[in-house]
């Protein structure tokens, strides 16, 4: 039996629930945290002391931390493809996997909040332009990247298109101006024709 503990709209849980449906695995999503809770209780964070979403189980195993949980399910659960067994391979993915959590996800978290979670009356444009100059050099990057691959690490679509693409799918539905980025739109095209994607496309930003 495998589980996925936390609610769609977090970022983080959607990677988890991308590759589960990537890899066509078997499990039952609940929705804990945000407004829904049940992670600040004495069973949630004896999973997970942070308090945070998302947390897998399988078969009695409890691992937390989104790109912890992708690296496991890909590494076990896709024969060397999604992360492969080459240590250069692998090495690239894991790379691009760290620049989504440590660059990407920081530069636009900012914008994200304000436009998305914060009243409009309320919104603080300095912060939306601090964070949309940033999440700019990120995508620059991004679009470089992908000029001459069809994924981010190559021909072959790999778990660090799974986190890369949650962003993404982030960044290109925000309300907001941004520069026109010809490769990364032709990946998002690609990426939200994958039966895998499904459900986080179709999740609106909350
Ligand atoms: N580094 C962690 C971060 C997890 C995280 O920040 N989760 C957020 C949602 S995106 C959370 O649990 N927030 C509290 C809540 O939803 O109640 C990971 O990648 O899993």
């Amino acid at each position: 039996m495998r589980k996925i503990l936390g609610r769609l709209s977090s970022i983080n849980v959607q990677k988890v629930v991308w590759c589960c449906d990537e890899l066509g695995l078997d499990y039952e999503r609940s929705d804990v945290g945000g407004k829904f809770g049940g992670n600040d209780t004495p069973a949630f964070l004896a999973k997970n002391p942070t308090g945070l979403v998302p947390v897998l189980e399988e078969d009695g195993f409890v691992l937390p931390e989104s790109n912890a949980i992708v690296r496991y399910l890909c590494s076990r659960h896709s024969a060397g493809k999604l992360w492969p067994d080459d240590p250069h391979a692998r090495a690239q993915v894991d790379r691009w996997m760290e620049w989504l959590s440590t660059s990407f996800v920081p530069a636009q978290r900012d914008a994200f909040w304000e436009l998305i979670r914060v009243a409009p009356e309320k919104r603080n444009a300095a912060t939306v332009d601090a964070s949309r100059a940033k999440s700019e050099k990120c995508t620059a990057a991004l679009d470089a990247q992908l000029a001459n691959r069809r994924y981010v690490t190559g021909e072959t679509f790999t778990a660090a298109d799974i986190v890369v693409g949650c962003a993404v799918h982030r960044w290109l539905n925000l309300p907001l101006e941004r520069s026109a980025r010809p490769n990364l739109e032709r990946y998002y095209g690609d990426l939200r024709s994958r039966p895998g994607a499904r459900q986080v496309i179709a999740q609106p930003l909350t």
